[in-house]
């Protein structure tokens, strides 16, 4: 053990590269949950970094006083107060860009196995049912003739129009600001792009200002034809109201990677024949989430040398090493 090296809490279930690299390159603190209780007052005070793959609340940050650095595993941060970190000039980063392609990759099979039903006719052939009852039933739903609206044209967003564009599905997006370096329709509203499409995409960030923003009134702009595909956050659907559209037919179908209270699954959703469900696996490959495990721990080793961090979230994009 040497004095000189920073102290980084590990907090929550941290991927075991992350936990690998952190104990080899500096003392290492291990919780469960982000809970001052679980930490006597010498290590909260050591404590310099913070590796979160848990909720980092205000309170949190406020119980260590010398933290520097919280460095997210996940693109989505929304489970790290950010705001309240960068009033403290604690910096925070997230993992961009090192998970778009593999999350935009899901989201194209996600959307195949919602409307061709691909899932449901592997389990046909393995029950036997193909040789005793004969070819399985032709899909109601086709990618043919149909058109894309995208919620959220970011990194992830703009991986997934890529790859649709190839399957010669015409893309519409909506975002608060429209993107001057795309020529795809833009909607000022996501209930007008609803209406307009016949996929609606959804791969916006969590928190408050896109909670339960695909609503009934988008799932009805979105019609009887519609398919819902969501990739971002669970909060950012109403729930209830997406199993009352899927229940009453007012969309078609949808395909779900997140949810509203994870690792729970409503019952009322795994009952619907027209729900695809999988378990948050977007970014899901060993060699995925180890990249995001490298850019945990280069962030923390970066801004706990003094350098640059290599992947702020927006709220510490402006922070000044020098001057933390
Ligand atoms: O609104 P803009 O112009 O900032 O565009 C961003 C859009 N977005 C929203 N669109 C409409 N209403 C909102 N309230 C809203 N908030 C954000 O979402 C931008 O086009 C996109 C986010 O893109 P990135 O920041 O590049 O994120 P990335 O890497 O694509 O990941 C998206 C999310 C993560 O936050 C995780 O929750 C999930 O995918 O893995």
């Amino acid at each position: 053990m040497s004095a000189s090296r920073p102290t980084v809490l590990l907090a929550g279930k941290v991927h075991p590269r992350v936990r690998q690299r952190v104990e080899a390159e500096f003392e290492a603190i291990s919780i469960d949950a982000a809970n001052a209780a679980l930490l006597d007052e010498d290590a909260r005070s050591r404590i310099r970094g913070l590796a979160a793959a848990t909720a980092i609340s205000a309170d949190f940050i406020d119980s260590l006083p010398n933290l520097e650095v919280i460095a997210n595993f996940g693109v989505g941060y929304d489970a790290v107060d950010a705001g309240h970190a960068a009033t403290r000039q604690v910096m925070v980063t997230n993992t961009p860009d090192v998970l778009s392609d593999e999350v935009a990759d899901t989201t194209v099979g996600l959307l195949l196995n919602t409307v061709r039903e691909l899932p449901k006719a592997e389990a046909y052939l393995r029950a036997g049912k193909w040789e005793s009852n004969g070819a399985y039933p032709l899909t109601s739903l086709s990618l043919r003739g149909r058109t894309v609206g995208i919620f959220g044209l970011g990194r992830i967003g703009l991986a997934i129009a890529k790859r649709l564009e190839a399957f010669g599905l015409p893309i519409h997006y909506h975002t608060r600001n429209k993107r001057a370096d795309v020529a795809y329709p833009w909607h000022a509203g996501l209930a007008d792009m609803a209406a307009a499409v016949d996929i609606l995409v959804v791969i916006v960030p969590g928190g408050a200002a896109t909670e339960k923003a695909v609503n009934s009134e988008v799932l009805d702009a979105l019609g009887p034809q519609g398919v819902l595909i969501s990739v971002g956050r669970g909060s950012t659907i109403d729930e209830p109201a997406l199993i009352a559209a899927l229940t009453d037919r007012r969309i078609a179908a949808a395909g779900l990677d997140v949810f509203a209270h994870e690792p729970h699954v409503p019952q009322a959703l795994m009952d619907l024949p027209n729900a695809c469900l999988l378990p948050h696996v977007a970014s899901a490959s060993v060699a995925t989430r180890n990249a995001m495990a490298d850019l945990v721990v280069d962030n923390l080793e970066a801004w706990l040398a003094g350098r640059p961090a290599l992947t702020p979230v927006p709220e510490c994009a402006g922070f000044d090493r020098a001057a933390s």
